[in-house]
């Protein structure tokens, strides 16, 4: 592939490298696409998306990656679920059912869910960091005690409009209370500023755990990446460590994780002494889709949809008074412990597009800002979305969130895009996105400029997504 950009599908790129210096996983059918050129055609494509999705299948959820994330994770699970309902609908349901059974008595949904049966050390840090077992409320499993973006009340209309069959239907009032209890949770728990918006106490939470967006906030947490000598890091051993977040980040990563669990994960009092609290605007966009997911699914299940309408109009404003930021015409997310907008411009701040009623003012920004030399969105893209602004010194083409080019960023972009009447942008990320896979196969991340496949290179949720954009 070439840096005039990704083929559309039916272009084979069989000459180009499109795999840069990472393993493969053990059921790799992603790599394999990527070392013949990857499917030249969209029934080669899903075919390659629903072996990914079925080589990482585990008895009742699907796992991110076998080697990397060998466990379950939230908003991947929500992910893939989207993908599933067009294959597997049943197996998209028992993904979304798997994952709310771990769902902790206050209502939070964890960001990991330790699979029992996998040795210790299968994932860093594992269950003996977080010690969930030790809180009340926490489920049976052990877990994580963090959050992810609550994309599931989308995931479960999604999938239900995909097989609204009688047993989707059944699923779907199974799950509606507790995808309101997650959204309870998120509202009384996490509005650490009182404003009506969530607060992530972890860059895990974001899902962009090293994006630039969090390295002013990160610089205040004290932490030494010596601490790292300690410990035997995971993800290293599977990925190319220039790809992946540094010591330091990880140092920080465990601070704040120890911060939180020594506090038993209680989130009074947060805003004494936390060493992280953030306003993200793409989690908060989530939030507020979700809300507007709800109001559609309890209209489905015999629910009050006004409730979810009100508190998704609420959402709305407050992430426009809040994190909108005039000058840079585009969201920002905000630093509680200093009650300024971060500065990076990521693509964390294109997300509240998601919304369908973000009002005329911000959508037209976000088009100008999405449309700009940072993200090059375009009927025609010369090279895939990336998730930093790429004409920044410090913008990073192989480091993870820094750079490189993500499937779930892009689905949401364009899902926006659609909702606010731009189909020919739509358009142009749809091939860029399809292109990205048909050239280097169902990898994590891809490289910004090339379209090299990079991370896992069976990752689920890409797998899942392409399903998605493939059927649309
Ligand atoms: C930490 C599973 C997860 C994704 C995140 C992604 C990465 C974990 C890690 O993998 O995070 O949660 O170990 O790096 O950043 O978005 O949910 O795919």
């Amino acid at each position: 592939m070439t840096a005039a950009g990704p083929p559309s599908v039916g272009t084979p790129t069989a000459a180009e490298p499109s795999s840069v210096g990472t393993p493969t996983d053990a059921a790799s059918p992603g790599a394999d696409a990527a070392r013949t050129g990857g499917p030249a055609d969209s029934s080669g494509l899903r075919r390659l998306a629903v072996t990914t999705l079925d080589a990482n299948w585990e008895h009742d959820h699907t796992v991110p990656s076998r080697t990397l994330y060998p466990h379950q994770w939230s908003w991947d699970s929500a992910f893939i679920a989207i993908g599933l309902a067009h294959v597997r609908p049943e197996r998209a349901w028992r993904e979304l059912a798997s994952l709310f059974r771990a769902q902790w008595a206050d209502g939070r949904v964890p960001h990991i869910v330790f699979n029992p049966a996998l040795r210790v050390g299968a994932y860093f840090p594992g269950p003996e960091m977080w010690r969930s077992a030790d809180v009340p409320g926490a489920p049976a499993v052990a877990t994580s005690g963090l959050v992810q973006p609550p994309v599931h009340a989308l995931a479960a209309l999604l999938a239900y409009r995909r097989a609204p069959d009688p047993a989707g239907l059944a699923a779907l009032r199974r799950l509606y209370p507790a995808l309101v209890a997650q959204q309870r949770y998120l509202a009384e728990r996490r509005d650490v500023a009182g404003d009506g918006l969530v607060c992530v106490v972890h860059p895990w939470e974001s899902g962009l755990d090293n994006s630039p967006a969090w390295d002013e906030p990160m610089a205040a947490v004290p932490a030494e990446a010596a601490v790292m000598s300690a410990y035997r890091r995971h993800d290293t051993a599977h990925a190319d460590a220039a790809h992946r977040p540094t010591d330091l980040d990880y140092a920080r990563y465990l601070a704040i994780v120890a911060a939180y669990r020594d506090h038993r994960y209680a989130d009074r009092d947060l805003a004494a002494d936390h060493p992280f609290l953030v306003e993200c605007p793409l989690f908060n966009a989530a939030f507020g889709a979700a809300e507007h997911a709800l109001a559609e699914i309890a209209a489905l299940v015999g629910g009050d949809p006004g409730p979810h309408r009100a508190r998704a109009a609420q959402i709305t404003e407050a992430l426009v008074r809040r994190l909108y930021d005039p000058d840079t015409g585009t969201f920002q997310p905000r630093d509680l412990r200093t009650d300024r907008l971060v500065s990076a411009r990521t693509v964390l701040g294109l997300a509240p597009l998601i919304l369908p009623d973000l009002p005329t003012r911000q959508v037209d920004a976000l088009v100008v800002e999405a449309r700009s030399a940072r993200f090059g969105v375009a009927p025609r893209m010369a090279r895939p979305l990336p998730t930093y602004d790429r004409t920044a010194p410090d913008f990073e083409p192989l480091r993870y969130w820094r750079g490189p080019s993500w499937l779930n960023i892009g689905w949401l972009i364009r899902r926006g895009l659609l909702t606010h009447g731009h189909p020919e942008l739509a358009a142009g990320l749809r091939r860029s996105m399809v292109g990205l896979v048909a050239g280097a196969g169902c990898h994590e991340y891809f490289h910004p400029d090339t379209g090299a496949g990079l991370g896992s290179p069976a990752f689920s949720w890409t797998a899942a997504l392409l399903l998605d954009l493939l059927d649309d």
